[in-house]
C-alpha cells in the first residue's frame, strides 16, 4: 500500500556520445521527462521514453508533459494504491498516451519496491540475477564505419548485434557484416521503413540467417506483417505495432510475428509489459527487451523487467557509456566481458542518482501537489 503525495516533472537533455540514426531520423542528444513521485516518505522515479519528435511514436515530450501535468497527475495525486499494478487501470479514462502513463506507472513501481525495501525485479516477478545484453547500431555514413562499430561491440562482449536498416541500407549492410564477422548473432530493425511491395527485397535477407527482422512494415500494422511472414523465412519481430496486450494477441492470432520486442514505455508501464510477456509465453513466443536510449534511470527499470523468465533473447540494454558520459547514475550500468548486466539488488530500481548531474541537465521543472 502506498500513497502519491507529490508529482515532479523534469525536462532533461543529455548529449549522446555518438549520433544515433534510424530509418526516420538522426539524433545527437536525448531529451526526456523524468517523473518523481513522493509518498510515504520515499521517492520513486520513472523515465518517459517519448522523444522531441513524433517519429517513433505519436507522443512527444510536449504531449507527455501536458498529459501528465493536466490529466494523469490529478488522477493519481492524493490517492492510495494497494499495488502498483493498479496504477495503469486507474488511468483508463485517458486514452492512449502510453509513454506518459508509463513514466508515472513505473515511478509508482519504484516507490512501492523502495517502501518494501525490495529490488524492483522481485515485485515484477523477475527470476534472473543477470540479463543478456545486445546492442543496436544505427545507420552509419559508410559500410566501413558500420564494420568498425560492429567490431567494437563484439570486442566489448555483447551477445547480439542489431543493425538499423532502411531502403538503400539493407542487403549490402548485412552482407558486409556477415562477410567480415561470420555467423555472429545478428538481426536488423527497419522501424517501419518498408511496405509489402518490398517483400522480395526483404526475402533477399533470408540467405543471411538473421535472428529476426524487427518491424519492417507500418507502425500500426499487423495484417501486412502476417502476409510478409508467410513470404519470408526470417522471423518477424514486432516493436511499434505491439502497443497493447490486445495488439499482441492480435499479432499472435494472425501469425504476424514469431518474436516480440517489449518496451514498457510503449505499453503503458511495467504491468502491461508483464501481461504482454505472459501472453507471449503462453503462445511460445520469445520476447526481448527493447531500448529507447534511456538514461541510467530508465535503463535500470528495463534491467529489472528483463529479469522475467520469457525474456529469453538478449535485449537492447547496453552499458551507460554507449550513450551518456557521464550518465545520471553513478556508477553507470556496466556490461561484463561475457555480455551480461547484473540485476541491481538494492531497493527499488537499485541505482544511485547523481542529483547534481540531474540539476545541471534539467531544462524545466514543474511540481504538482495533491
Ligand atoms: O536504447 O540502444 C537503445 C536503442 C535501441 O534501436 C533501439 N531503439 O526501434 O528499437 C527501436 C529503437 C527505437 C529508438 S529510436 C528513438
Ligand atoms: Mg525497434
Amino acid at each position: 500500500m502506498f500513497s502519491i503525495e507529490r508529482l515532479r516533472l523534469r525536462l532533461i537533455r543529455l548529449p549522446l556520445v555518438a549520433f544515433f540514426e534510424t530509418s526516420f531520423s538522426r539524433i545527437y542528444d536525448k531529451t526526456f521527462i523524468l517523473v518523481s513521485l513522493d509518498g510515504n516518505g520515499v521517492e520513486g522515479l520513472g523515465e518517459c521514453v517519448a522523444d522531441t519528435d513524433p517519429y517513433y511514436s505519436a507522443e512527444t515530450n510536449v504531449t507527455a508533459w501536458h498529459v501528465i501535468k493536466d490529466f494523469i497527475a490529478p488522477l493519481v495525486l492524493g490517492r492510495t494504491y494497494a499495488h502498483p499494478r493498479d496504477v495503469f487501470p486507474s488511468l483508463a479514462r485517458v486514452r492512449g498516451h502510453h509513454m506518459a502513463k508509463a513514466a508515472v506507472e513505473m515511478a509508482a513501481w519504484d516507490l512501492a519496491a523502495r517502501l518494501q525495501n525490495a529490488p524492483l525485479g522481485q515485485l515484477l516477478g523477475g527470476t534472473r540475477t543477470e540479463i543478456a545484453s545486445g546492442v543496436s547500431i544505427g545507420i552509419q555514413d559508410s559500410l566501413d564505419d558500420l564494420a568498425g562499430k560492429v567490431a567494437r561491440e563484439l570486442d566489448a562482449g555483447y551477445r547480439r548485434i542489431k543493425i538499423k536498416i532502411k531502403p538503400g541500407w539493407d542487403v549490402a549492410a548485412v552482407e558486409a557484416v556477415r562477410a567480415r564477422f561470420g555467423a555472429i548473432p545478428l538481426m536488423v530493425d527497419a522501424n517501419a521503413a518498408y511496405t509489402l511491395a518490398d517483400a522480395d527485397r526483404l526475402a533477399a535477407l533470408d540467405r543471411f540467417g538473421l535472428m529476426m527482422i524487427e518491424q519492417p512494415l507500418e507502425y500500426d500494422d499487423v495484417r501486412d506483417h502476417a502476409a510478409l511472414q508467410r513470404r519470408i523465412a526470417t522471423p518477424v519481430c514486432l516493436d511499434e505495432s505491439i502497443h497493447s496486450v490486445r495488439a499482441a494477441e492480435d499479432a499472435i492470432a494472425l501469425a504476424a510475428c514469431r518474436i516480440v520486442n517489449i518496451k514498457p514505455g510503449r505499453l503503458g508501464g511495467h504491468a502491461e509489459a508483464i501481461r504482454v510477456h505472459d501472453v507471449c509465453a503462453a503462445h511460445g513466443i520469445p520476447v526481448w527487451h527493447g531500448g529507447m536510449l534511456e538514461s541510467g534511470i530508465g535503463r535500470a527499470h528495463n534491467i529489472h523487467l528483463a529479469s522475467l523468465p520469457n525474456f529469453s533473447l538478449p535485449g537492447d540494454i547496453a552499458a551507460s557509456r554507449r550513450y551518456f558520459v557521464p550518465d545520471l547514475i553513478e556508477p553507470g550500468i556496466e556490461v561484463s566481458r561475457d555480455g551480461t548486466v547484473p540485476v541491481p539488488t538494492g531497493p527499488g530500481i537499485g541505482v544511485t542518482v547523481d542529483w547534481d548531474r540531474v540539476a545541471a541537465a534539467t531544462l524545466e521543472m514543474h511540481d504538482v501537489k495533491a
